[in-house]
């Protein structure tokens, strides 16, 4: 017996040394501690012991099991730290590695516009307001001084969806509901940028389109008003040296009213394909608010005056970056809007 132990001794720690893994672990413990394994049938023949010898072999049975018992568990605890300390191994990451590109959106050149827009008039105490695509009679004309059967409706052929609702032809719209709802008839400083619909479509015409009008309202507001106003405006958008041009018109929300032009900024005015060779572009409508739109609105015309402005964005964002075809900034090709990407964005 004595010689056993010594063997199983000697077999365990040779065993133990060359484990890998948990499983060959267990596969030793049954190999030694199972129902079959050798210190069972140490304990086994143990019982068959004359008495004599009994208490010098269990005392040393006793300790070979715990002594087995013990280097296992103490196998099992280096295998766990090995273990963790591959894991951490594997998972390292170099902190110093270039990171991957991340691919960014780039704004459409409306909502740059626009943005522009909205910087420059709020800068000036300007309100940015909006309202509902789908407007009354009523706001859409009436109140801008436009009765029913006045011919210049016929000019805006529209979306009806009833008789008395129909999609905006104009910004303007929410305009009148600001006036409306002023209950102090106190002075207006607003822009309105906004989608529009008329019932047009072709490569300089879309059925939808983008607008900004602009409505300031308050005692002694005169001409020169609008005419700084829109110079501040056009320079901005266009550059330094853009000059302005204003031609007599007609709108019948205003009088006097203007088609305004810039000179080209592509050419500075001396002809180019951009300005079809007359060294200005037609880019905004104006002009000093009707004393009806003011009087239907609320506004009392021998105290208030006005002045009132439009511009197409769609139109504006074409001539600012040369897009020839208007359906492109409404057919979402990314190819198309990645022109537009900057880094400051
Ligand atoms: C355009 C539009 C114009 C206006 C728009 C306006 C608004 C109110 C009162 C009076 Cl509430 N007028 N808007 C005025 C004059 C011209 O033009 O988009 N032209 C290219």
């Amino acid at each position: 017996m004595e010689e056993k132990i010594k063997k199983i001794k000697s077999q365990i720690a040779e065993q133990l040394k060359s484990i890998k893994d948990k499983n060959s672990l267990e596969d030793v413990r049954i190999k030694f501690l199972g129902k079959k394994g050798e210190v069972t049938e140490l304990l086994k023949e143990f019982k068959d012991l004359p008495k004599e010898e009994k208490p010098k072999f269990g005392k040393a049975l006793n300790e070979l099991k715990n002594e087995i018992e013990n280097s296992i568990k103490e196998r099992e605890t280096k295998l766990k730290a090995e273990e963790i300390s591959k894991k951490l191994e594997e998972e390292k990451i170099d902190v110093t590695l270039p990171s991957k590109k991340i691919i960014r959106g780039s704004k459409h050149p409306l909502t740059r516009v626009i943005e522009e827009i909205e910087d420059l008039f709020v800068s000036m105490g300007y309100d940015v307001c909006s309202g509902p695509e789908l407007e009354t009679d009523e706001f859409c004309f009436e109140r801008l001084n436009l009765p029913k059967g006045h011919p210049a409706r016929d000019m805006q052929d529209t979306f009806y969806i009833t008789t008395e609702y129909l999609l905006r032809t104009q910004t303007s719209a929410v305009q009148a509901h600001t006036m409306m709802d002023n209950k102090e008839k106190g002075p207006i400083r607003e822009i309105v940028p906004g989608k529009t619909y008329r019932r047009e479509d072709d490569a300089t015409h879309s059925h939808q389109f983008n607008q900004v009008e602009g409505l300031v309202v308050d005692k002694d507001i005169s001409f020169a008003d609008l005419k700084g106003t829109l110079e501040i405006f056009m320079k901005h958008m266009l550059g330094p040296n853009t000059e302005l041009r204003f031609r007599p018109s007609y709108f019948p929300f205003t009088e006097p009213s203007y088609e305004v032009d810039v000179s080209c900024f592509k050419c500075g005015g001396k002809g180019c394909n951009l300005c079809k060779h007359t060294g200005w572009i037609e880019l905004l409508g104006a002009g000093i608010v009707h004393p009806n739109v003011l009087r239907m609105n609320g506004y009392d015309p021998d105290v208030y005056s006005g002045f009132a402005f439009g511009t197409g964005l769609d139109r504006l964002a074409m001539f600012k970056y040369e897009i020839t075809d208007i359906r492109l900034l409404y057919s979402n090709d990314v190819r198309f809007l990645e022109q537009f990407d900057r880094k400051d964005i």
